[in-house]
């Protein structure tokens, strides 16, 4: 359910993302049935309770007649929703085509798309016009809902032309832009041919935020070298214009963690998995199903592991929940056979006729049948080739207070940075260090375990998605009060 809280501060929050937090699915004419969506970035913004928030964004549903617009419109203004219609071609080219299958990409290191390099220039520009266009479109609509004073915070490589598109229409709106991926060393960044004019409509905004100092770094070497601007120790500065750039790393909201497993239903579910589960460790890995998270490394990490500790066969499981995602992608489609096609092979050699060591699930958990899950697990295993922040592994942390499991952690994921002195870091491709990491985490003393997981839950409960939406929204404010003292000098 997305709360809504009375806001404790008067500042008014518009919300940028290319998806609101809920997904609609048409069910009669006007009527419309709304689901919350899964993904980072939806879990870090419900966290944000304090301020006055409209969120603006699309309803991933193509809506084409004037009742269903008015229907929806009606419908998401309850969730304080306002929606942005895109219509199929321009979902085609602008998110599965540019976002999805350039940006994406491109931004965890994989590179872009062979096809586009090569001969097709024109799929790629007009990918890239489509990106435009849904920039603009999602311009008209944060305009036309504006009222003066209000903050625009917008959201990820799917709105990079955003802040350029405002200020263009009022060049009084106070914007931010924050990146919820990496951002990749400018040597991979100047192979995408818009990236100047990418680049150019950011630096528009007044302050743009990331994850990590490393990723802002990025940021600012990739002004300098591909736009030659002047790097500051505050950010970009061109003209006499500064933008400023700086590091945010996002939370979640722990408590709702925290409160969850203490349910009388959730201990009851908690108590089903462990009798399920009895005699066996319990490795869990949760991720949406996307190339990024590294699930093939992961899961062949633990057959070698399975390969290696005999002993081991049947005193673990491994549980891995994969939630669908741009499953109209062919790329998205083969790694979901891909994975199949292991965990078939790993359960058929190391299986019996009553056990398998993998129990893979392609689909969604409720709430509180995730928290259970973390509850009951004694290692998790989180193996992402890059990854922005990864929140799977705060939330993992957040609901081990009375177990006190172990956390593997890739360290190409930007929570390596906070949790790394209570994680054991791996290099997800290297299989070899991960089945050995495996096999020390599930042997490691109480003792041990429980300083790392403290050092963790310190970390988890006092760097909250609320604090995170607070400091980025004030230092916003007061970038854009500094500017404006430095034009009255
Ligand atoms: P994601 O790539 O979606 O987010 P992550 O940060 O781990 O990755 O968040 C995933 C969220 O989806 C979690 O809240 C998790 O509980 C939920 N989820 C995942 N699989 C699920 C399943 N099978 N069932 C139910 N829920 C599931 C992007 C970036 C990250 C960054 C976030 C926030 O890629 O690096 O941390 O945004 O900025």
């Amino acid at each position: 359910e997305l709360r809504i809280c009375p806001p404790t501060n008067s500042q008014r929050l518009l919300v940028v993302a290319n998806r609101l937090p809920v997904s609609a699915t048409r069910k009669g004419d006007a009527s419309w049935q709304l689901e919350m969506s899964v993904g980072g970035l939806v879990s870090a913004l419900l966290g944000i309770t304090e301020f006055e928030t409209r969120w603006i964004g699309w309803a991933g549903v193509n809506v084409t007649d004037e009742i269903g617009k008015k229907s929806l419109t009606k419908a998401l203004a309850d969730k304080r929703c306002v929606p942005v219609f895109l219509d199929e071609d321009l979902v085609n080219l602008y998110y599965n085509g540019y976002c999805n299958n350039i940006l994406w990409p491109l931004f965890h290191y994989l590179g872009l798309p062979q096809e586009d390099r090569l001969a097709t220039t024109r799929s790629f520009q007009s990918q890239f016009d489509a990106y435009k266009k849904a920039n603009q479109l999602f311009a008209d609509v944060v305009s036309e809902h504006y009222i003066e004073g209000d903050v625009i915070w917008c959201h990820d490589y799917h709105l990079m032309f955003l802040p350029k598109y405002l200020k263009e229409r009022n060049n009084k709106m106070k914007v931010g832009w924050f990146l919820h991926t990496p951002f990749p060393s400018s040597e991979i960044q100047r192979t995408l041919p818009s990236q100047s004019e990418l680049l150019r409509a950011v630096l528009v905004a007044d302050l743009v935020g990331f994850h990590t100092y490393d990723y802002a770094r990025h940021f600012v070497s990739a002004c300098t070298r591909i736009l030659g601007l002047e790097g500051t120790p505050d950010g970009v500065e061109d003209q006499g214009k500064l933008t400023r750039v700086a590091a945010f790393p996002i939370g979640i909201d722990p408590g709702r963690f925290i409160r969850a497993i203490q349910l009388p239903q959730i201990k009851e579910h908690i108590k089903e998995l462990e009798e399920r589960f009895a005699g066996r460790k319990v490795m869990l890995g949760v991720d949406r199903l996307d190339m990024i998270k590294g699930i093939p490394q992961k899961i062949l990490a633990f057959e070698k592991f399975l390969e290696e500790n005999p002993d081991w066969h049947d005193k673990v499981v491994l549980l891995q929940i994969a939630v669908p995602t741009r499953t109209d992608v062919p790329e998205y489609q083969k790694l979901t056979c891909q994975v199949h096609e292991i965990v078939g092979r790993i359960n058929g050699r190391f299986g019996s006729l009553t056990t398998v060591p993998i129990h893979h699930l392609d689909r969604s958990l409720d709430f509180h049948g995730l928290c259970a899950l973390y509850a009951i697990t004694d290692v998790a295993l989180i193996t992402s080739l890059r990854d922005g922040m990864n929140l799977v592994s705060y939330e993992f942390v957040a609901c081990q207070a009375s177990k006190k499991g172990v956390l593997i952690l890739s360290e190409f994921a930007g929570a390596a940075q906070s949790l790394g002195a209570g994680a054991i870091l791996v290099n997800p491709w290297n299989i070899t260090e991960v089945a050995s990491s495996i096999g020390y985490a599930l042997n490691m003393p109480a003792e041990e375990r429980e300083k790392r997981h403290h050092h963790n839950f310190v970390h988890v409960t006092s760097h909250t998605s609320q604090e995170w939406a607070e400091t980025f929204v004030s230092e916003l404010n007061d970038t854009i009060v500094e500017a404006q003292l430095r034009i009255r000098q």
